[in-house]
C-alpha cells in the first residue's frame, strides 16, 4: 500500500474555558483515506497529549501544565499522523476567560442600621478563585444622590479589613452609595454596593 497523501483535519480550531475549568477538544472527524490515522498528538506549551480517536479531556491542571495559568488567549498545535506516517499540522487557540473576584461590603454608622451620622465604618472581604491573580485592586467608592458622581475614599490591596470615614460634612440626603469595586487585573472588576442616608441637622423645636 502507497500513502502520500497527508491526513485531513476535522473538528473546531477554537475553544474556550474559564479558568479553573477543563477543556474537550474534539477532532474525531478528521479523516485519512488511504492509510486511516495513526492517531492524534497536542502539544500545548511544552507538555504533549495523545489520542487515538481526537478526543482531548483535559483537565484546568493539565491545561496548567502546559503554561495556561491565567485568562487569555493561547495556541496549541494538533499533529495528526496516518498509519503510513504523513502528518498534518493544525494551529489550535486555545481561550481563557477570566473568572471575577468576589467582594462583600457592610456599613455601619452612628445611628444604624439606615440613617447615619459620623463616622461611617466600610467593612470588606473580598477574594478571587485564582490565586494569581493576587493581590486585588480594592478601591472604596463614595456615591452622591442618584449615583451620578462619587469620590474614591480609599484604596487598597488588603483583601478584608474596614475603613472609616466621616460624614460631617455632607448635606443630609437620603440616597448615598458606598460601592467597594475589586479588581483582579483584568477588565471584569466586581462590586458591592450599600446605599445609606446621612442626617446631619439637629432636631428643630416647633
Ligand atoms: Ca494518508
Ligand atoms: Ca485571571
Ligand atoms: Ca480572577
Amino acid at each position: 500500500m502507497v500513502d502520500n497523501t497527508d491526513p485531513v483535519f476535522g473538528g473546531e480550531t477554537g475553544y474556550t474555558t474559564t479558568e479553573t475549568s477543563g477543556m474537550v477538544l474534539d477532532f474525531s472527524s478528521s479523516s485519512d483515506e488511504t492509510a486511516g490515522i495513526e492517531g492524534f498528538e497536542l502539544t500545548i506549551g511544552d507538555q504533549t497529549f495523545s489520542s487515538e480517536n481526537g478526543e482531548f479531556e483535559l483537565s484546568w491542571n493539565n491545561l496548567m501544565s502546559g503554561g495556561i495559568t491565567n485568562d487569555g488567549e493561547y495556541t496549541a498545535t494538533l499533529i495528526i499522523t496516518d498509519n503510513a506516517g504523513n502528518q498534518t499540522s493544525q494551529s489550535i487557540t486555545l481561550n481563557v476567560d477570566n473568572v471575577p473576584s468576589e467582594v462583600s461590603a457592610s456599613l455601619t454608622g452612628a445611628l444604624s442600621p439606615l440613617i447615619f451620622t459620623s463616622p461611617v465604618t466600610v467593612q470588606r472581604s473580598a477574594s478571587d478563585i485564582n490565586s494569581y491573580d493576587l493581590p486585588l485592586s480594592i478601591s472604596i467608592e463614595l456615591w452622591n444622590e442618584n449615583m451620578s458622581g462619587f469620590t474614591v475614599l480609599t484604596t487598597t490591596d488588603a483583601l478584608t479589613g474596614t475603613f472609616t470615614f466621616d460624614v460631617g460634612g455632607y448635606t443630609d440626603a437620603e440616597n448615598y452609595y458606598v460601592k467597594v469595586v475589586v479588581n483582579d487585573g483584568t477588565d471584569d472588576a466586581n462590586d458591592d454596593t450599600e446605599q445609606f442616608a446621612i442626617d446631619n441637622t439637629a432636631p428643630q423645636l416647633s
